[in-house]
């Protein structure tokens, strides 16, 4: 039985955009400015590494008070801007393949470092389609360490060689090579260019190709 494990940010749904919103109005009151480039090296790292990262950028330590502070306000800031998310915010050719997994016997995983993983997939109305959800609340190291890949194929039961990771971040392409898994790059950045195939959208799947692969 071969498996895919999806990405949620950037391959299901662009939430990119609001999580820089919220990251730049927090770090905002630190005095810094968060730019676009340092947003996109942000894409699939976990919460408290993004505030460690953009702490380390802005020169700037916190307690560990602090710190916890800032992350509770940035998440509701993302919260706030994700309330009104729905299925119209799904990715081109997201839910084409997501029911050919269905009507195909392939199973379905999410490998997601977002602790919000499960309530995006509600809002989206998709959560049927996965036979399993591996998130931010279920692992101990941030991509590019495997785990959270690894968990996914162990909770599927399927072989780390028989999954499939669609990802449109570096850290997690790197992720699923070091879990021995194959990789579709999403997204066309060039950070995802070492992926074993790329796409920039998953309407430029076909069904041959998905065919090869499982
Ligand atoms: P949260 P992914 C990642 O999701 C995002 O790409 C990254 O920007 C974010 O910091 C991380 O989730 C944590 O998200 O604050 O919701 O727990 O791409 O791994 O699905
Ligand atoms: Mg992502």
């Amino acid at each position: 039985m071969k498996a895919f494990i999806f990405d949620l940010d950037g391959v299901i749904v662009d939430t990119a955009k609001y999580h820089f919103q919220a990251w730049k109005r927090i770090v905002e009151k630190l005095g810094f400015t968060l730019s676009h480039t340092q947003n996109e090296s942000l894409k699939g790292v976990s919460r408290i590494a993004s505030l460690d990262r953009i702490l380390s950028w802005a020169n700037t330590t916190l307690t560990e008070e602090e710190k916890q502070q800032l992350l509770v306000e940035k998440n509701e800031d993302y919260l706030a801007q994700i309330s009104t998310m729905g299925q119209d915010e799904i990715l081109p050719g997201v839910l084409e393949l997501l029911t050919y997994c269905q009507s195909n016997s392939i199973l379905v995983a999410l490998g997601s470092a977002s602790k919000n993983g499960t309530l995006i997939l509600e809002k989206l109305e998709i959560t049927s389609f996965f036979n399993a959800i591996v998130d931010g609340n279920h692992v101990s190291k941030s991509k590019p360490d495997p785990e959270v890949f690894l968990k996914g194929a162990h909770a599927l039961g399927v072989a780390p060689s028989d999954c499939v990771v669609f990802e449109d971040a570096a850290a997690g392409v790197d992720a699923a090579r070091a879990a021995g898994m194959r990789t579709v790059g999403m997204g066309g950045a060039k950070e995802v260019a070492h992926a074993d195939f790329c796409f920039h959208q998953m309407t430029e799947i076909s069904t041959e190709f998905i065919r090869s692969l499982a």
